[in-house]
């Protein structure tokens, strides 16, 4: 790299504290310069470590994340700039760690009110090392064709329509970022645009100085003349001057100082930047414009005179032969984002989601397009959500007080079924709820719980057909399917289940017809005279009175019947529901501090 200069096409940089926006302006620029390689090497996230996935160009690319600058420095040892988004709080920590590394050249400190302490200590450093701040309170820099940091420049028209893709050559330096944006159309207007422009930053000391940078633009063959905007307030500007008078500087600089509207007011005004206030005549707009033509700048008398003296100065040199325009060329297209596109109409893309029960986009959640404080102020229950999520409409009260006397009567039946054991010996394990939970659920199924699917299928099917109870089960029978919804482990004719019975008393009594319970009723007379445990049980009893509420409520058209029997809907109430008692046992086995079980081995038969 040339004497003086910061940053080249080869530039790399590592990110503190990830900002996407930024990163991603960034790779847009590189990808405009056509840079080889992306200039954000990598990331500083502290606490993550990873990848973060941006596009470079059309590609995407994984941009290494690491939790530490140490570590950063050490992976990526040729990324010399270090790029500091951390608050005001944490940038001089950062900053100082990164100016420690001995790989790192340039670090540029984004964050405003910063305290001047510490970056005294910051700038002392520095300069003690060698090394280069920009900022704190700036947008950055950038080098035209090159490397740009963060969001300096603004956006990606403004980068283009100020050609910022490539080199031109002026160089520019300024206390604001955001009119640093402005200069750099008002040169590429004027002239065959900027070489660098750096915004040294708004505050009282900023790490490096107008006059650094000019010093450094002097040495720079590429710049032929220098632009520079200062403001008031401060005297960073009388080190310009100096270097003017001293000589230092032999190429046109042409200045403005803004803030000449300051003397309108009586009495101190702070503008905009901690430093932008005028403490004193020495630090006035006026001042220091005097100040620096008399030292030989070229300073127009107003700020819309800073325009046609930038082109008159840019002209003459050409005259001169100095300056020897930069053709331009049309930059390739930076690939627009598919939200912007889509966003302003100029894409349409397919979804890969479809979603109809929920809605989560407005200021509250719908289900169903129901508004979740609808059912709050409405003295809604789970019943009502599980009519909304499930089946896409709002059922009468007397049916979602059937789904949720199902919930509570399926919510548990002790530690001995099959999916309490296994909960029971999953968090005995040690292990956590979430896997204790599903341990217990992925034992529901065609014999235990899971039996009320195919309840309602067959009783539907054999009722619907007219087939006699005999003629049904004499069939299953036949082709060696148990028949579901009948038998029970411990419930028999002579110990019947509470939940059965209670939930057939509601069905009689608010149920419009109970049709397919009576089905099954029948079905249970036949096959009690075969075994005394072969009883109407639970998941029988649910799956009859569900194809009930569905036909007699006349809420549901036939084609939707059958596809909640095709789908399977029904199970879902005992899943929901036993997910209540599993979390339970898996509480109560944690609270018990039961340790980890071990089947007996008298409860085993060892056999060959
Ligand atoms: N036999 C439930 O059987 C059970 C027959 C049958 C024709 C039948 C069995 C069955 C259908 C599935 C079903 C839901 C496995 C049950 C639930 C939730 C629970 C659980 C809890 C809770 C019980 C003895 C003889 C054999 C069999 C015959 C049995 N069932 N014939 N149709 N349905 N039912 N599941 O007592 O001639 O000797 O070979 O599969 O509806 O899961 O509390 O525990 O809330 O947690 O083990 O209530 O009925 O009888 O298998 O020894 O069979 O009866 O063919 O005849 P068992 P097995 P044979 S509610």
């Amino acid at each position: 790299m040339a004497s003086g200069q910061l940053f080249s096409k080869q530039t790399q940089a590592l990110f503190y504290n990830y900002k996407q926006l930024p990163i991603q302006r960034m790779l847009d620029f590189d990808f405009l310069c056509g840079r080889e390689t992306p200039s954000v090497a990598g990331v500083i996230n502290p606490g993550s470590e990873g990848f973060q996935k941006l596009f470079f160009g059309q590609e995407e690319i994984a941009i290494p994340v690491h939790s530490s600058i140490k570590e950063a420095c050490k992976v990526h040892s040729t990324a010399d700039v270090f790029i500091n988004f951390a608050s005001f709080r944490s940038a001089f920590a950062s900053s100082m760690e990164a100016l420690k590394q001995p790989t790192i050249r340039v670090v540029a400190i984004i964050a405003e009110g910063v305290p001047e302490g510490d970056t005294k200590k910051l700038i002392a450093y520095a300069r003690a090392n060698n090394k280069v701040i920009i900022g704190p309170a700036t947008v950055g820099g950038i080098q035209a064709g090159a490397f740009k940091i963060g969001d300096t420049a603004g956006t990606l028209e403004n980068i283009v329509e100020s050609k910022l893709y490539r080199p031109g050559s002026v160089g520019f330096v300024s206390k604001s970022g955001g009119m640093s944006n402005e200069l750099y159309r008002i040169i590429s207007r004027t002239t065959d645009g900027i070489y660098e422009g750096i915004a040294i930053g708004g505050d009282v000391f900023p790490g490096s100085t107008l006059s650094d940078h000019v010093l450094r633009y002097q040495n720079i063959p590429q710049i032929k003349m220098v632009v520079v905007l200062g403001e008031l307030g401060g005297r960073d500007e009388y080190s310009l001057v100096e270097a003017l008078k001293q000589g230092k500087v032999t190429k046109p600089v042409v200045a403005w100082v803004s803030g000449t509207c300051a003397r309108l007011f009586k009495s101190e005004v702070q503008f905009g930047h901690a430093g932008a206030k005028s403490g004193g005549d020495m630090e006035s707009a006026q001042a220091k414009n005097n100040a620096l033509q008399d030292a030989g700048a070229l300073v127009p008398t107003s700020f819309e005179g800073l325009e046609p003296l930038i082109k008159e100065t840019y002209t003459n040199l050409v005259e001169q032969g100095v300056i020897s325009p930069i053709p331009d060329f049309q930059p390739p297209p930076v690939p627009q984002d598919l939200s912007v596109a889509i966003k302003a109409g100029k894409v349409r893309a397919p979804t890969h989601i479809i979603s109809t029960i929920c809605d989560d986009r407005g200021e509250e959640a719908t289900y169903a397009g129901v508004k979740m404080s609808t059912l709050i102020e409405s003295d809604k229950g789970v019943g009502d959500v599980i009519s909304l999520l499930w089946f896409k409409r709002s059922l009468p009260r007397y049916c979602t007080k059937f789904i949720e006397m199902c919930i509570m009567l399926c919510a548990d039946h002790g530690p001995c079924v099959s999916g309490a054991h296994n909960t029971i010996v999953t968090a005995r394990a040690g292990k956590d709820l979430v896997s204790s939970l599903v341990s217990g659920l992925l034992t529901i199924g065609p014999r235990f719980g899971g039996a009320i699917d195919d309840a309602a299928r067959y009783f539907k099917d054999a009722c619907d057909k007219g087939l006699t109870p005999y003629d049904y089960v004499e069939a299953m029978k036949k082709k060696g399917i148990r028949v579901p919804g009948i038998g029970h482990r411990i419930k028999s004719a002579d110990n019947r289940d509470k939940r059965v019975d209670l939930l057939h008393k509601y069905g009689r009594t608010f149920f419009p017809s109970i049709k397919y319970l009576e089905y099954a009723l029948q079905v249970e007379k036949y096959t009690l005279t075969k075994a005394n445990n072969l009883v109407l049980n639970v998941d029988g009893c649910i799956g009859s009175l569900f194809l009930d509420l569905l036909v007699s409520s006349a809420m549901f058209t036939q084609q939707e019947i059958d596809e909640i029997v095709e789908i399977g809907y029904l199970n879902g109430l005992f899943v929901l529901a036993r997910t209540i008692g599993l979390i339970g046992h898996t509480f109560d086995q944690k609270r018990l501090k039961q340790p980890l079980y071990r089947h007996p081995w008298e409860d085993v038969l060892y056999t060959k």
